[in-house]
C-alpha cells in the first residue's frame, strides 16, 4: 500500500503537471522515472509491467541497448543539418527502409501524423499530375472510426466527434465509408477518387481486424480504378501484428505506405511515407519538407530501430507469443468479457457494457503492477513490447485473470 510520504511524491508531480499543462489527456496518475526492457517504474520505486508500449512505439521495449547505443554514437557526432545540406546517416538510412519495405523511395518525417499528412499531399499531387484528376477536385476515401492523427485536416475526416469538436473549419476532399464494407467502398470510388486510406487494423477505433479478404478486395478495386491504396502502419507496422507489415496478412502491398512509432524505436520521432517512384517522382524541391525530417539522428536511431526488429526476430515472436497469449485470454471464464480479438501482440479485451466501462479494469490492473490503457470505453489494448517473454506475459495474465474475476 502507497504510505503517505511517499504518495506525497506523485502527488506533488500531478499537481506540476495539473498546474502547468493543458489538460489535454486523463492519464492514469502513475508517474514513470525509469524504464527497461518491458518494465517502467514510478516515483516511488513501483515496477510495473508496460503492457502499452506507448501505443506500439516502443516495440523494441525501453531503452534498447542498440538503440541507445546508436543514439549515443551519433549524439558525440552530429544530430542536426536541416535538408539544405546533406547527411552521412540519411542515404543508408533510406536505403535499409526501402529494402525492408519493398518499395523504390521514402520522404522522411517526424510524427505519425506528419507521414499521414505527406502521404495525402503525395496522394493528391499524383492525382492531379499523374492521374488527370480536375485541380483541387481530388477525393480520398477513409474509414469511419478512424484514426490518422491529430491535424486539423486529419481531424477533419475523423468520425470522433471529441477529436473534431471545435476545430472547424476543416479540409475538403474527403469521404467517408464503413470499415471493412467493400461494397461501400466500391460506392464510393468515383473518377476524382485519388486514394484509399486505411489502417489494416484500427488502433483506437478498438482493435478492429476487418474481415478476411477486405484489404485484398480494397488491393483489386483501388487497382482496376486507379485509385492509390495508402496503408497506416503507423501502429500496426513493424512486428506489431505478427507480421512486417500487417498487409502482410493478406499479401497487399499498397501503394503509398506510412510508417512511424517503433520506426523511433522508442527514443526519437521518426516517420515515413514509403512508394514507388511513379508516387515519390511527383516532389519536386522545395514543395515539401520540414525542419528535422531526415535528421541524421533521427536516422542513426532508425536504422539501430529497423536492424533490431529484423534480427531480434521480434516479427515472429509477435506472431507466436501474441497467438499463444490471445489462446490464454480466450480462456480466461470471466463473466465481464465479450471477445478477445487482434492479431500478433496488438490485442483487444472487449468487455461488456453490463460489466461497465474498460477504465475501472484498467485502474485494477495498475494496482496490481501492468500499465495498459482502454480505448473506446470497453476495449482493454494489450500491445506489450515485442521484447517481451512468456514469463512476463503468465504475469499480466494472472493479474488479468484475478480483475476478470471479480
Ligand atoms: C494521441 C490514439 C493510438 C496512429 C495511427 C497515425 C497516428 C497514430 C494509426 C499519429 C497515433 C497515437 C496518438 C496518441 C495516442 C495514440 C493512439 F489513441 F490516439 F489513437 F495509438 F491509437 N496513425 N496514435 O495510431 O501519429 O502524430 O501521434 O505520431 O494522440 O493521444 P502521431
Amino acid at each position: 500500500m502507497q504510505d503517505t510520504a511517499t504518495q506525497a511524491i506523485t502527488s506533488s508531480y500531478l499537481d506540476e503537471a495539473d498546474r502547468f499543462g493543458a489538460h489535454n489527456y486523463h492519464p492514469l496518475p502513475v508517474v514513470i522515472e525509469r524504464g527497461e526492457g518491458v518494465w517502467v517504474w514510478d516515483v516511488e520505486g513501483r515496477r510495473y509491467l508496460d503492457m502499452l508500449s506507448a501505443y506500439s512505439a516502443l516495440n523494441q521495449g525501453h531503452l534498447h541497448p542498440r538503440i541507445i547505443g546508436a543514439a549515443r554514437d551519433q549524439m558525440r557526432r552530429l544530430t542536426l543539418t536541416s535538408r539544405a545540406f546533406h547527411n552521412d546517416q540519411m542515404g543508408p538510412f533510406l536505403r535499409e527502409l526501402c529494402e525492408l519495405t519493398g518499395f523504390e523511395r521514402a520522404l522522411l518525417m517526424n510524427t505519425g501524423a506528419e507521414g499521414v499528412e505527406t502521404a495525402i499531399k503525395t496522394v493528391r499531387k499524383w492525382g492531379y499530375q499523374v492521374k488527370g484528376i480536375p485541380a483541387d477536385k481530388a477525393e480520398i476515401i477513409v474509414c469511419d472510426n478512424n484514426f490518422h492523427g491529430r491535424t486539423t485536416t486529419i481531424v477533419g475526416f475523423s468520425s470522433e466527434f471529441e477529436y473534431r469538436r471545435d476545430f472547424g473549419p476543416f479540409t475538403p476532399g474527403f469521404r467517408r465509408v464503413p470499415y471493412g464494407d467493400i461494397d461501400a467502398l466500391r460506392d464510393a470510388i468515383n473518377e476524382r477518387t485519388a486514394g484509399f486510406m486505411v489502417e489494416p487494423i484500427q488502433g483506437e477505433g478498438g482493435v478492429i481486424v476487418p474481415p478476411d479478404g477486405y484489404l485484398r478486395d480494397a488491393r483489386d478495386l483501388c487497382s482496376r480504378h486507379q485509385v492509390a491504396l495508402v496503408a497506416d502502419e503507423i501502429q500496426t507496422g513493424l512486428g506489431r501484428t505478427g507480421r512486417r507489415l500487417c498487409c502482410d496478412w493478406e499479401d497487399v502491398r499498397p501503394d503509398v505506405l506510412i510508417l512511424g512509432k517503433a520506426l523511433g524505436g522508442g527514443v526519437y520521432p521518426v516517420s515515413a511515407a514509403i512508394a514507388d517512384s511513379e508516387f515519390m517522382d511527383v516532389f519536386r524541391p522545395g514543395d515539401h519538407g520540414s525542419t528535422f525530417g531526415g535528421n541524421p539522428l533521427a536516422a542513426a536511431v532508425a536504422r539501430a530501430s529497423l536492424e533490431v526488429i529484423v534480427e531480434e526476430g521480434l516479427i515472429e515472436r509477435s506472431a507466436q507469443l501474441g497467438e499463444w497469449f490471445m489462446q490464454r485470454l480466450r480462456a480466461i471464464d470471466s463473466p465481464h468479457v465479450e471477445e478477445v480479438r487482434g492479431r500478433g501482440l496488438m490485442i483487444g479485451l472487449v468487455i461488456r457494457k453490463s460489466s461497465g466501462p474498460a477504465r475501472p479494469f484498467c485502474e485494477a490492473l495498475w494496482h496490481r503492477g501492468i500499465l495498459a490503457k482502454e480505448t473506446h470505453q470497453q476495449v482493454i489494448r494489450f500491445a506489450p513490447p515485442l521484447v517481451i517473454g512468456r514469463d512476463e506475459l503468465e504475469e499480466a495474465l494472472a493479474q488479468v485473470e484475478a480483475v476478470l474475476s471479480t
